[in-house]
């Protein structure tokens, strides 16, 4: 079964494009329940990826991938099905977007919400260099737990850059999303479709006496009818034109609102909402647990660090109530799920939000709390300001479990944890400890746990 590729799209009818889609899905679970891979986040893509390679050209536009674990879609559309076989293995293709790999790939992803600077950036680059192309992210919901995506959203808005934020949203990051963002998301899918309203509003309009030239001419009182019918201005007060929230599984939809982002003169949201692991039973009804699927017969090798990590800290809390367990999205991978289950009051899944999760824990620490950041390497390399001047400048006992230390292999470079010794050692007042067992690691719990000592960092090796 071949894919054809962006230029193909432009010729077919939605019928088609449809069972193209069909075709996409059965392809993405054949190939990566096989290979391993992320798999729910691009079921839940389809469509919406279809529509974007549709509307955008991905080989002069610039469509720049948040995370990129769900980039498979675009891989497949932009020419490398064959490379499915080596997804993700040493020499094969990259689980991520990556320049080297396809002038389809605008830029490299793997760390979380990155991809709006990086877009603004590349729609500011275009202004001054007098380009011709469009500058479109695809982010999640879950990536917008980042402090990040805060940080462009803010100047983004008020930039005038003509730039598409495409905001695919299904209400979950691995597991369900958190946080008061994930809250506002959530009453605003349930609203009808922007475009739907402006429609409907239209066809009253027209059919009252007067209605059309007020229509025409009384904008004000369209936006205040929509603001106090639909509430949308978030984004809108942001600076963004906000268009949504559009049903992700509808190809003509998408396709329709699409274009009309990509014709807008300014920044632009599209809010679409997605359902993660769609068209998969398993992977609809355990997204997180398709997030990423290992390849097909691959061992297990024994119990994990992260698991002897995530049962120790749960005793160790049974007799310490100073304790708390803090994720920034990685409840599971880091072992935390059963220490959450348990003491939930004492369990934080602060969202992608690394530099968040340890200036909160410095707090907590002056405070008389014993904090326990379990975090990914590479990911702990977003709090290294945070590490200097919330912890280290006043001496504060935090403890980072750091998981996935060393070279990680399938994810490949952005996920090694290579930097962790040399950035860590850096910093006033670390010490650094290496369990080689885990009979090692639960006696460094043991002594971290209190905080007479110094502030303590252990490093959890992979198995
Ligand atoms: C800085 C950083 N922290 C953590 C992660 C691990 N991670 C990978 S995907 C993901 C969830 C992303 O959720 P969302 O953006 O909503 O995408 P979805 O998978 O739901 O499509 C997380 C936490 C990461 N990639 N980068």
């Amino acid at each position: 079964m071949t894919i054809p590729g962006p230029e193909a799209l432009k010729e077919m009818d939605y019928a088609q494009l449809e069972e193209l889609c069909g075709r996409i899905r059965s392809f993405l679970v054949e190939s990566v329940t096989k290979t391993g891979g992320h798999l729910s986040s691009n079921l839940g893509a389809v469509e919406l990826t279809v529509a974007l390679e549709r509307t955008f050209d991905p080989f002069t536009d610039r469509i720049v991938f948040d995370v990129g674990h769900q980039s498979y879609v675009h891989k497949l559309l932009t020419g490398r099905q064959a490379g499915f076989e080596t997804l993700r293995s040493l020499g094969g293709m990259s689980g991520f977007p990556k320049p080297s790999e396809s002038d389809a790939d605008a830029f490299i992803a793997g760390h979380a919400s990155n991809s709006i600077s990086v877009a603004l950036g590349m729609a500011r680059a275009r202004t001054l260099t007098g380009g011709d192309y469009s500058v479109v992210c695809l982010t999640g919901d879950g990536a917008l737990t980042g402090g990040l995506a805060f940080e462009a959203l803010n100047d983004a808005g008020q930039s005038g850059e003509r730039l598409v934020v495409v905001l695919n949203d299904n209400g979950m990051s691995i597991k369900k999303n958190v946080g008061a963002v994930a809250r506002m998301l959530a009453a605003q899918r349930v609203k009808p479709a922007y475009y739907k309203f402006k429609k409907g509003y239209r066809k009253v309009m027209f059919a009252v006496p007067g209605g059309k030239a007020l229509y025409r001419f009384n904008h004000n009182v369209k936006e205040a009818l929509k603001h106090a019918i639909l509430h949308n201005s978030t984004f809108e007060e942001l600076g963004f034109q906000y268009i949504g929230p559009a049903n992700g599984h509808d190809l003509k939809q998408l396709c329709y609102l699409l274009e009309a982002a990509k014709n807008a003169p300014g920044p632009v949201l599209v809010h679409v909402v997605t359902k993660k692991g769609k068209g998969y039973a398993p992977a609809e009804s355990e997204p997180d647990k398709y997030h990423g699927v290992s390849a097909a017969g691959a061992k297990s090798c024994g119990e994990s660090f992260s698991s002897v990590f995530g049962r120790k800290l749960t005793e160790l809390a049974r007799e310490n109530r100073r304790i708390c367990a803090i994720t920034a999205a990685m409840e599971q991978g880091t072992g935390l799920d059963g220490f959450a289950a348990e003491f939930p009051d004492r369990f934080f899944d602060v969202g992608i939000a690394e530099g968040h999760a340890v200036s909160m824990a410095a707090g907590m620490a002056k405070q008389g709390l014993v904090p326990v950041f379990a975090v990914y390497s590479s990911f702990l390399q977003r709090s290294f300001d945070m590490l200097i001047h919330d912890v280290a400048i006043l001496g504060l006992h935090v403890v980072f479990a750091v998981d996935r230390a060393g070279l990680v292999g399938e994810d490949g470079e952005t996920h090694h944890g290579a930097f962790d010794v040399g950035f860590l050692r850096q910093v006033p007042g670390m010490t650094v400890w290496s369990p080689s067992s885990a009979a090692e690691l639960r006696d460094m719990l043991d002594v971290v746990q209190v905080d007479d000592l110094g502030r303590r960092v252990h490093i959890a090796q992979r198995q």
